[in-house]
Protein backbone atom coordinates (compact mmCIF):
# COMPACT_ATOMS: atom_id res chain seq x y z
CA UNK A 1 0.00 0.00 0.00
CA UNK A 2 1.33 3.50 -1.11
CA UNK A 3 2.01 5.84 1.83
CA UNK A 4 1.67 9.54 1.50
CA UNK A 5 4.53 11.16 -0.08
CA UNK A 6 4.71 8.31 -2.41
CA UNK A 7 4.71 8.77 -5.93
CA UNK A 8 1.70 7.01 -7.97
CA UNK A 9 1.80 7.69 -11.64
CA UNK A 10 -0.85 4.77 -12.01
CA UNK A 11 -3.49 3.48 -9.60
CA UNK A 12 -2.92 0.91 -7.14
CA UNK A 13 -4.73 -2.42 -7.14
CA UNK A 14 -8.05 -1.69 -5.80
CA UNK A 15 -8.56 1.69 -6.93
CA UNK A 16 -9.40 3.76 -10.16
CA UNK A 17 -8.37 7.10 -11.08
CA UNK A 18 -10.23 10.06 -11.83
CA UNK A 19 -9.12 13.29 -13.86
CA UNK A 20 -10.06 17.20 -12.57
CA UNK A 21 -11.11 17.34 -16.24
CA UNK A 22 -14.00 15.06 -15.16
CA UNK A 23 -17.21 17.00 -15.67
CA UNK A 24 -18.96 15.47 -12.16
CA UNK A 25 -16.24 17.47 -10.59
CA UNK A 26 -17.91 20.98 -9.91
CA UNK A 27 -15.60 23.83 -9.87
CA UNK A 28 -17.02 26.86 -7.37
CA UNK A 29 -16.15 30.56 -7.98
CA UNK A 30 -14.70 32.39 -11.14
CA UNK A 31 -10.94 31.98 -10.32
CA UNK A 32 -10.21 28.69 -11.39
CA UNK A 33 -7.98 27.95 -14.16
CA UNK A 34 -7.85 24.90 -16.69
CA UNK A 35 -4.39 24.24 -18.49
CA UNK A 36 -3.65 21.19 -20.86
CA UNK A 37 -0.73 22.19 -22.44
CA UNK A 38 2.02 20.86 -19.59
CA UNK A 39 2.31 17.06 -20.70
CA UNK A 40 1.45 13.59 -18.61
CA UNK A 41 5.00 13.66 -17.28
CA UNK A 42 3.78 16.27 -15.19
CA UNK A 43 -0.24 15.92 -15.15
CA UNK A 44 -2.71 12.82 -15.56
CA UNK A 45 -4.26 13.22 -18.58
CA UNK A 46 -2.20 16.49 -19.35
CA UNK A 47 -4.88 18.09 -17.46
CA UNK A 48 -4.60 20.45 -14.11
CA UNK A 49 -6.76 22.50 -12.35
CA UNK A 50 -5.24 25.46 -10.50
CA UNK A 51 -7.37 27.60 -7.88
CA UNK A 52 -6.38 30.54 -5.55
CA UNK A 53 -7.33 31.29 -2.51
CA UNK A 54 -10.66 30.33 -1.29
CA UNK A 55 -11.49 28.51 -4.34
CA UNK A 56 -13.34 25.11 -4.12
CA UNK A 57 -14.59 22.18 -5.81
CA UNK A 58 -17.22 19.86 -4.90
CA UNK A 59 -17.85 15.98 -6.05
CA UNK A 60 -19.75 13.32 -5.13
CA UNK A 61 -18.51 9.64 -5.10
CA UNK A 62 -19.98 6.06 -4.06
CA UNK A 63 -17.23 4.02 -2.08
CA UNK A 64 -15.36 3.61 1.07
CA UNK A 65 -11.98 5.52 -0.06
CA UNK A 66 -10.31 8.56 -1.85
CA UNK A 67 -7.06 9.86 -2.71
CA UNK A 68 -5.75 13.17 -4.08
CA UNK A 69 -2.56 12.94 -6.26
CA UNK A 70 -0.68 16.14 -7.95
CA UNK A 71 2.54 16.87 -8.87
CA UNK A 72 4.00 18.73 -5.67
CA UNK A 73 6.83 21.80 -5.44
CA UNK A 74 7.77 24.71 -3.33
CA UNK A 75 5.06 26.59 -5.06
CA UNK A 76 1.96 25.19 -4.55
CA UNK A 77 -0.82 25.76 -1.75
CA UNK A 78 0.39 24.70 1.87
CA UNK A 79 -3.07 23.96 3.15
CA UNK A 80 -5.71 22.55 1.62
CA UNK A 81 -9.10 21.72 3.83
CA UNK A 82 -11.12 18.70 2.72
CA UNK A 83 -14.84 18.20 3.75
CA UNK A 84 -16.33 15.06 3.81
CA UNK A 85 -20.43 15.03 4.53
CA UNK A 86 -20.24 17.89 6.60
CA UNK A 87 -18.56 15.49 9.22
CA UNK A 88 -14.67 14.87 8.57
CA UNK A 89 -12.85 18.43 8.18
CA UNK A 90 -9.15 17.64 7.84
CA UNK A 91 -6.26 19.27 5.89
CA UNK A 92 -3.24 18.69 3.63
CA UNK A 93 -0.47 19.98 2.06
CA UNK A 94 0.67 20.32 -1.81
CA UNK A 95 4.33 21.80 -1.04
CA UNK A 96 7.23 19.35 -0.92
CA UNK A 97 11.10 20.99 -0.92
CA UNK A 98 12.22 20.33 -4.24
CA UNK A 99 9.15 18.70 -7.17
CA UNK A 100 7.51 15.48 -6.56
CA UNK A 101 5.29 14.23 -9.67
CA UNK A 102 2.15 12.46 -8.89
CA UNK A 103 2.63 12.54 -5.49
CA UNK A 104 -0.38 10.94 -3.13
CA UNK A 105 -0.63 14.09 -0.98
CA UNK A 106 -4.05 12.99 0.55
CA UNK A 107 -5.72 9.57 1.59
CA UNK A 108 -8.99 8.87 3.34
CA UNK A 109 -10.36 4.84 3.92
CA UNK A 110 -12.87 3.66 5.90
CA UNK A 111 -15.83 5.47 4.86
CA UNK A 112 -18.52 4.16 4.99
CA UNK A 113 -19.95 1.96 1.52
CA UNK A 114 -22.21 4.42 0.18
CA UNK A 115 -22.50 8.01 -1.28
CA UNK A 116 -19.93 10.61 0.18
CA UNK A 117 -19.96 14.41 -0.90
CA UNK A 118 -16.72 15.95 -0.93
CA UNK A 119 -15.58 19.77 -0.72
CA UNK A 120 -12.29 20.68 -1.34
CA UNK A 121 -11.11 24.61 -0.66
CA UNK A 122 -7.74 26.36 -0.69
CA UNK A 123 -6.27 27.83 2.54
CA UNK A 124 -3.29 28.84 1.90
CA UNK A 125 -1.28 30.38 4.50
CA UNK A 126 1.85 31.35 1.49
CA UNK A 127 -0.78 32.34 -1.26
CA UNK A 128 -0.01 30.09 -3.69
CA UNK A 129 -2.36 27.74 -5.83
CA UNK A 130 -4.23 24.77 -5.47
CA UNK A 131 -2.88 22.36 -8.14
CA UNK A 132 -5.60 19.80 -8.54
CA UNK A 133 -5.02 17.07 -11.03
CA UNK A 134 -6.32 13.73 -10.20
CA UNK A 135 -7.96 11.15 -7.40
CA UNK A 136 -8.55 8.02 -6.72
CA UNK A 137 -11.02 6.17 -5.26
CA UNK A 138 -12.48 2.67 -4.87
CA UNK A 139 -12.14 0.85 -8.21
CA UNK A 140 -15.65 -0.71 -8.12
CA UNK A 141 -17.07 2.89 -6.96
CA UNK A 142 -17.77 5.96 -9.28
CA UNK A 143 -18.80 9.47 -9.14
CA UNK A 144 -21.90 10.32 -8.98
CA UNK A 145 -23.24 12.52 -11.51
CA UNK A 146 -25.62 15.21 -10.58
CA UNK A 147 -28.19 16.05 -12.90
CA UNK A 148 -31.30 18.40 -13.63
CA UNK A 149 -34.01 18.75 -15.85
CA UNK A 150 -34.67 22.15 -16.85
CA UNK A 151 -38.59 22.79 -17.78
CA UNK A 152 -38.86 26.27 -19.81
CA UNK A 153 -42.03 27.56 -19.99
CA UNK A 154 -42.42 29.99 -23.05
CA UNK A 155 -44.36 33.04 -23.43
CA UNK A 156 -46.34 31.00 -25.87
CA UNK A 157 -47.33 28.67 -23.58
CA UNK A 158 -44.93 26.20 -25.02
CA UNK A 159 -42.44 23.85 -22.87
CA UNK A 160 -39.24 22.43 -23.49
CA UNK A 161 -37.59 19.99 -21.46
CA UNK A 162 -33.71 19.94 -21.31
CA UNK A 163 -32.05 17.04 -19.54
CA UNK A 164 -28.76 18.32 -18.14
CA UNK A 165 -25.56 17.75 -16.27
CA UNK A 166 -25.92 20.49 -13.06
CA UNK A 167 -22.83 22.10 -14.30
CA UNK A 168 -25.02 23.03 -17.62
CA UNK A 169 -28.13 24.28 -15.68
CA UNK A 170 -25.74 25.85 -13.77
CA UNK A 171 -24.24 27.87 -16.92
CA UNK A 172 -27.84 28.53 -17.89
CA UNK A 173 -29.12 30.25 -14.71
CA UNK A 174 -25.69 32.43 -15.13
CA UNK A 175 -27.08 33.59 -18.51
CA UNK A 176 -30.40 33.85 -17.24
CA UNK A 177 -29.59 36.52 -14.47
CA UNK A 178 -27.11 38.19 -16.13
CA UNK A 179 -29.38 38.72 -19.50
CA UNK A 180 -32.17 39.67 -16.42
CA UNK A 181 -29.67 42.31 -15.24
CA UNK A 182 -29.29 43.64 -18.97
CA UNK A 183 -26.11 42.47 -20.40
CA UNK A 184 -25.06 39.49 -21.93
CA UNK A 185 -26.36 37.29 -25.14
CA UNK A 186 -30.00 37.83 -25.91
CA UNK A 187 -30.08 33.81 -26.40
CA UNK A 188 -29.31 30.54 -25.07
CA UNK A 189 -27.82 27.36 -27.02
CA UNK A 190 -28.38 23.83 -25.95
CA UNK A 191 -26.61 21.38 -28.52
CA UNK A 192 -28.81 18.56 -28.98
CA UNK A 193 -27.44 14.93 -29.70
CA UNK A 194 -30.57 13.26 -29.73
CA UNK A 195 -33.37 13.51 -32.88
CA UNK A 196 -30.28 14.26 -35.34
CA UNK A 197 -31.86 12.83 -38.31
CA UNK A 198 -30.25 13.28 -41.53
CA UNK A 199 -28.12 16.45 -39.51
CA UNK A 200 -24.54 16.53 -37.77
CA UNK A 201 -25.65 18.41 -34.87
CA UNK A 202 -28.73 20.56 -33.95
CA UNK A 203 -28.82 23.31 -31.65
CA UNK A 204 -31.56 24.93 -29.69
CA UNK A 205 -31.89 28.83 -29.16
CA UNK A 206 -33.71 29.80 -26.18
CA UNK A 207 -34.62 33.44 -26.58
CA UNK A 208 -34.66 35.42 -23.13
CA UNK A 209 -37.24 37.75 -24.01
CA UNK A 210 -39.97 34.43 -25.05
CA UNK A 211 -39.24 32.46 -21.78
CA UNK A 212 -41.91 33.15 -19.35
CA UNK A 213 -40.53 31.30 -16.50
CA UNK A 214 -38.50 28.02 -15.63
CA UNK A 215 -38.30 25.22 -13.41
CA UNK A 216 -35.32 22.93 -12.10
CA UNK A 217 -35.55 19.48 -11.19
CA UNK A 218 -32.50 17.93 -9.58
CA UNK A 219 -31.65 13.63 -9.61
CA UNK A 220 -28.65 11.88 -9.52
CA UNK A 221 -27.06 9.29 -11.76
CA1 LIG B 1 -5.27 15.84 -14.54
Amino acid sequence: MATIGQPLSVPEAGWRRYDNADSRIKYIGDNWVHQTEQGTQYWYNNTVAIGDYDSSMLFKFYGTKIRFICRSSAGRSDNIQVIIDDSITEYFSNVTATVSEYRLNYEKTGLELGHHTVRITNKATNGYGLHWDCMDIDADGYLVLSKALLAVTMADGARKEYELAKTEVDSFINWYNTRDAGSGSPYYTFSKPFDLGPFESRTDYLVFDKIQDFEIMEFEE
